[in-house]
């Protein structure tokens, strides 16, 4: 089984301080909630833009300056959104791809999100694969349902995307597949051979759900984007203690941590000079 690679979600676009007191949002405190989840196992860092009075920002240099301050920290697999927050053109969306980080989020159909609607137009969806393809950005595929596992499909079949894919499967958005391991057990059974996964369990999911990825050879995001708590009632202290938890699970099942090279290994990234 392949070494688990663990992403560590910090920010989103949703998530408040009202919600979490302790949620990073300047570069500093990104970058230094960065720094604490490698030391705790997290070989990549997803990370979202904020203004200074927390309000989502795709511009390019919001990211740059989280970018600058979390390597002036440590080394770690960089991807930005592409998501952005609902309600972001797509023109918005797309600009911290321009930075060349090396990987970003590509989300593979529109969903339901809460009381909102997440657009993907498919003209957009593959503006931003051809965009990525161009500054040699790798995408992870995000997909909130079934039917967008199989346009991902559709696509490699026509080429649209190629080499072998990495996916995030986000279950148990309201409006999107459920957190339920049926649900991740029927997406893994849909994959193209030599295609790597993740799953992000949205809420109390994110722990069953890593714990079931781990198991199956998969690998893990957790972090604030996606849950807020450590067990039910209880916030979680940090971004890191989320992470700590998967690492701890993941030794025990005799399942070693990917360092970041040796994710960018398994992602088919280009290595880093220590
Ligand atoms: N904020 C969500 C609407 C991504 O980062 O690519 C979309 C999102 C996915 O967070
Ligand atoms: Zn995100």
């Amino acid at each position: 089984m392949q070494k688990l690679i663990i992403t560590a979600a910090l920010t989103g676009a949703e998530v408040t301080r009202e919600q979490h007191p302790g949620l990073p949002i300047s570069p500093e405190e990104i970058a230094q909630a960065a720094f604490d989840c490698v030391q705790a196992g997290a070989s990549i860092v997803h990370v979202h833009a904020r203004n200074p009075d927390g309000s989502s920002t795709q511009e390019a240099a919001a990211y740059q300056a989280i970018i600058s301050a979390i390597h002036a920290r440590c080394d770690v697999i960089v991807q930005v959104s592409t998501g952005g927050a609902v309600g972001m053109t797509a023109q918005e969306r797309l600009a911290p791809v321009t930075l060349k980080p090396e990987m970003a989020t590509l989300s593979m159909g529109t969903v339901n999100f809460g009381g909102d609607v997440f657009m993907n137009h498919p003209a957009n969806m593959q503006e931003f694969a051809q965009t990525m393809q161009t500054h040699g950005v790798k995408p992870e595929l995000e997909i909130f349902d079934s039917g967008m596992l199989a346009t991902a499909n559709r696509w490699i079949d026509k080429g649209l995307l190629s080499g072998p894919q990495h996916f995030d499967f986000v279950l148990g958005i309201p409006g999107g597949m459920a957190g339920k391991p049926e649900a991740l057990m029927y997406l893994v059974s849909q994959l193209k051979s030599g295609s790597t996964w993740t799953v992000a369990g949205i809420g109390a999911a994110q722990l069953q759900l890593g714990t079931l990825a781990i198991v199956l050879g998969g690998h893990v995001r957790v972090g604030f984007e996606d849950n807020l708590f450590y067990r039910k009632g209880e916030l979680a202290s940090s971004n890191a203690q989320l992470v700590a938890r998967m690492a701890r699970i993941s030794t025990e099942l005799n399942r070693p941590i990917a360092t970041p090279n040796e994710a960018r290994a398994l992602l088919g990234l280009v290595p880093r000079a220590a």
